[in-house]
């Protein structure tokens, strides 16, 4: 599966607007056989949640969306398909009376070939109906309880809101017949020569024909479904200078054209050397962010205008990174990520596997986290398809460097190394070019974590001085380091802070060491930093979060987690201007 593009064998209708929309009640029996019932009409792309008054965050089970639309015309000869973006967490396709795809899974995209159903000058009904159930047997993970009173709720163990809807564009569009139908490119250097190897899978038989654009002229050319083009003195993808050529893949029959299919190419190697991420033979340190999609109104909806002034803010701090905790984003973050030299940590959504993670802190009993009850192998098997999905959809974005497939896990747990020895694997089968890891959880130090050795990184959460030693930065600072320099002596590579942060109130202001306020936020850093400049292994930081986001109920937050740098509405709290001191060195 290649993302749809335009080019002069493809062509690509947008469906997103104003969708009719109708939250299942159950009282319409197979809604997609008729016109939606009400008068609600919905966003795409957007999660529903936030957009009606009253809200929907209480919403449990399956929405419905639905629109008109006419194939073009044009379309005849041509395979039609219909590709979502994303459907959060489940999604099932009708067109007219016909259910064309179903897809579990809420952050990657699936589509469906509606060849043999619609005919180009012919209007179908569309229906989605979209599902934002959690289960163990999802991922994220997470179970649906009714409480003694019978109502029901969902459970999951991490800590954003669980927004739904159609996040991101749906759109239908045309392949031929005889098609390419996916393209890998890993890149390589050799001296100051770039190597840029592809494999082009297609759908039927015809000779491949591959250039390397660069601008307009030829960087080189290749044909054959399989092959290498070297480009002498390569311009390489550098993180903050990106460079971008285009491989540009065609398919003929004899002299026609049946296919063309191009994508960005950035030539650039990483690699994990002792304690250093090399990235183009040269050691990065990664400053940055985890972040969420999170907006006011729109949620996890995709916009770009949101998108660009994030990366704005981002520049303005001068960081040159983030991570797409807790899940993967829409592709044109990645894309833009490519365009303008962003280093990408590229996460799974599977967050939460930990059924301990509330109890470290409070002291509540322990409950079995890799259990036929929870974490079992239903999970692993989603997980794994998870992979297959991220990988499939990423693996060819310069900016992407390193997989996290997981969030603080259970990873001290029984369990923990039989249910993730096997996703490593596979993640390494999948792509041998990119190296992984996984972020640890601070109740699970070095002596007890089962799996870091899996890993060519360890990625660490650390809140010392918030949830441990709150109020208290001299323990804080003596604990971080104590623990990061045992890290660093057991497992011998590199180490990257992934998280570090404290919830904040902006406009709340201390003279001292007073929890929640910027001055805190702000000392806290200086804390992280000190320490970290004295750890060598310590490869990058990434501070929690880039901006305050929305979470679910409960008395643990007020008003969402307030761990931004920025506010949800992107204003800067004191802490952004002690992170753009110490990156932009000032
Ligand atoms: C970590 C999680 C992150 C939370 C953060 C926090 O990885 O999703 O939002 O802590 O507590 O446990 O703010």
């Amino acid at each position: 599966m290649v993302k749809p593009i335009e080019t002069p064998t493809r062509e690509i209708k947008n469906l997103d607007g104003l969708w009719r929309f109708l939250p299942d009640t159950g009282d319409v029996a197979e809604p997609w056989k008729a016109v939606l019932p009400g008068s609600l009409e919905c966003p795409v792309p957007a999660s529903y949640n936030d957009i009606f008054v009253p809200s929907l965050r209480e919403h449990l089970g399956k929405v419905w969306y639905q629109r008109d639309v006419r194939i073009p015309r044009g379309w005849s000869d041509q395979r039609i398909f219909i590709r979502f973006d994303s459907a959060t967490h489940a999604g099932e396709v009708y067109i007219d009376d016909t259910l064309v795809v179903k897809h579990i899974g809420g952050y990657l995209p699936f589509e469906a070939d509606l060849t043999q159903k619609v005919k180009p000058g012919q209007q179908v009904r569309i229906t989605v109906g979209v599902d934002n159930t959690l289960t163990n047997e999802t991922i994220p993970p997470g179970q649906l309880l009714t409480n003694q009173y019978g109502k029901k709720q969902q459970k999951y163990w991490h800590d954003f809101f669980n927004f739904a809807g159609l996040h991101r564009s749906v759109r239908l569009f045309t392949k031929p017949l005889i098609a390419v139908e996916d393209v890998t490119v890993t890149t390589d250097l050799d001296g100051s020569t770039g190597v840029v190897n592809y494999n082009v899978k297609i759908a039927g038989d015809a000779r491949v024909e591959v250039d390397l654009l660069d601008v307009d002229q030829s960087a080189g050319s290749s044909s054959g479904a399989k092959g290498s083009i070297r480009v002498k003195d390569a311009k390489l993808w550098q993180p903050g200078a990106a460079y971008l050529y285009t491989l540009r893949v065609r398919l003929y029959n004899n002299s026609t054209l049946d296919d063309e299919y191009t994508l960005p190419v950035g030539i650039r190697t990483v690699r994990v050397e002792g304690t250093q991420i090399l990235i183009n033979n040269k050691p990065f340190y990664f400053t940055g962010f985890g972040k969420h999609e999170d907006a006011p109104v729109k949620g996890k909806g995709h916009d770009d205008a949101w998108m660009v002034h994030d990366f704005e803010l981002m520049k303005w701090t001068g960081a040159n990174s983030f991570r797409t905790s807790h899940y993967p984003y829409a592709e044109d973050v990645l894309d833009y990520a490519d365009r303008h030299g962003w280093v990408v940590i590229d996460e799974t959504p599977a967050v939460g596997l930990n059924l301990n993670i509330g109890g470290g802190i409070f002291g509540l009993d322990f409950k079995p986290t890799f259990s036929e009850d929870f974490a079992n192998s239903r999970t692993q098997a989603a997980h794994k398809q998870v992979l297959r999905e991220l990988v499939q959809r990423d693996k060819n974005h310069p900016s992407v460097v390193l997989w996290c497939i997981t969030n603080e896990p259970g990873s001290n747990e029984d369990g923990a190394r039989e249910y993730f020895e096997p996703l490593v694997k596979l993640t390494r089968e999948l792509d041998p070019t990119r190296p992984i890891t996984y972020t640890n959880l601070q109740m699970v130090p070095p002596e007890t974590d089962r799996i870091a050795d899996l890993f060519d990184v360890i990625g660490l959460n650390r809140y010392f001085g918030w949830y441990e030693f709150v109020g208290d930065f001299h323990s804080a600072e003596k604990k971080l380091e104590a623990e990061l320099l045992e890290w660093e002596r057991r497992f011998k590579r590199p180490l990257l802070m992934l998280e570090y942060g404290t919830d904040t109130v902006a406009g709340l202001h201390s003279t001292g060491e007073t929890p929640w306020s910027e001055e805190y936020q702000s000392g806290f850093y200086d804390l992280y930093h000190r320490v970290f400049d004295r750890v060598e292994a310590l490869r990058g930081e990434q501070v929690w979060n880039f901006a305050d986001f929305a979470t679910g109920p409960g008395i643990f937050r007020v008003d969402g987690n307030k761990k931004g740098v920025f506010t949800r509405d992107r204003k800067p709290k004191l802490a952004a201007h002690t992170l753009r001191k110490r990156w932009l060195k000032q």
